[in-house]
């Protein structure tokens, strides 16, 4: 594998899986796979899991860690083409990608959603300029449209905690008092596209994601009715995507509660973390013993480590 932009640079997804529940349980087998190397971690927005497990991934594979907080500490950058940079951007993308490229063999890279600028957004400025003049792998660590290491975890999780039929699995929207983008959620439903799974999607009528990436998945607006038999149930907020980055609807009735849950076969529950405890999820259902969103977690280490080992033995 070259670069991991997006959940479809995988071959196989179950068998990424299976190989990272493998990788799991003796992590430093390939401890000389990244002797040598190194890898740059960009953050232009903050972090807890993706910084932390990236990094343990890197180490896993004897690989170098480099950590820069780009939004805070880096220069303003600078992506479109032929401009007079007499503003408030410091440097160009194009220096600055073929000058990292030169300290490090794969560079991952966070940078979310302007939540403003749809077009750029779509386009992905950060991402498709360093895979442009970095002519080095790129690995994406949320951009502005998908969060592919988290949507790998997220299967590697439930294949840990499978069902023995096909599973129900529902993406719910939930509340939340800020816009937030529609990566984690455009990457789950990428996600489930490729698994055997009866998947179903609830949000409230308007917060319909991109279409060219739902495509037919099935979309129930009744909560309680997609809550019914799952196997899992998803929860995330995501701001609208017609209304470009705007929040129309806090509406408190779509956190998940215990009461929901009850609807579901004693399903999991499951979050990419951080949440807001008692507006996207009631104490009762993170704190049950149906939550799975710790070892969920944790999996972000295995699945970073997963793709690391694929573009190192790549290189
Ligand atoms: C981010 C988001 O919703 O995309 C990151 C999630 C992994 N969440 C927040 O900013 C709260
Ligand atoms: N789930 C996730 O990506 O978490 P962080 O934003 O803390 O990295």
């Amino acid at each position: 594998m070259k670069h991991y932009l997006n959940i479809k640079d995988l071959k196989n997804l179950q068998q990424t899986v299976k190989e990272a529940v493998q990788l799991k349980e003796n992590e430093l087998e390939f401890q000389d796979l990244g002797k040598g190397k190194t890898i740059c971690l960009l953050f232009f927005n903050n972090s807890l899991r993706t910084r932390l497990s990236t990094q343990k991934a890197a180490q896993n594979l004897g690989l170098n860690p480099i950590v820069m907080n780009f939004g805070s500490e880096g220069w303003q950058l600078e992506f479109e083409d032929g401009v007079v940079m007499n503003q408030n951007k410091s440097e160009h993308v194009k220096e600055a990608a073929q000058v990292i490229a030169q300290y490090c063999d794969i560079v991952a890279i966070r940078a979310f959603a302007s939540l403003t600028d749809k077009e750029k957004d779509l386009a992905e400025i950060v991402l498709s300029n360093f895979e442009k003049y970095a002519g080095i792998p790129v690995v994406n660590m949320e951009s502005a449209t998908g969060h592919p290491l988290q949507a790998l975890a997220d299967a590697i999780t439930m294949e840990e905690f499978k069902v023995p039929h096909k599973p129900k699995v529902v993406l719910s929207w939930a509340p939340h008092p800020k816009a937030l983008p529609q990566a984690v959620a455009n990457s789950f439903v990428e996600m489930m596209q490729l698994q055997d799974a009866d998947f179903v999607i609830t949000h409230p009528e308007g917060y319909e994601l991109d279409e060219n990436i739902t495509k037919n998945s099935k979309i129930e607006y009744n909560q309680e009715k997609a809550f019914e038999n799952a196997d899992f149930v998803y929860a995330k907020n995501w701001s609208n995507f017609n209304d470009y980055g705007k929040v129309l609807n806090e509406d408190e009735n779509w956190m998940i509660t215990a009461d929901k849950m009850k609807l579901t076969n004693n399903g999991k529950f499951m979050h990419c973390l951080p949440v807001r405890r008692n507006v996207v999820v009631a104490d009762e259902v993170i704190d049950s013993a149906n939550s799975i969103v710790i070892q969920e977690a944790n999996n972000r280490t295995y699945s970073a480590q997963i793709v690391l080992k694929k573009i190192l033995e790549n290189l």
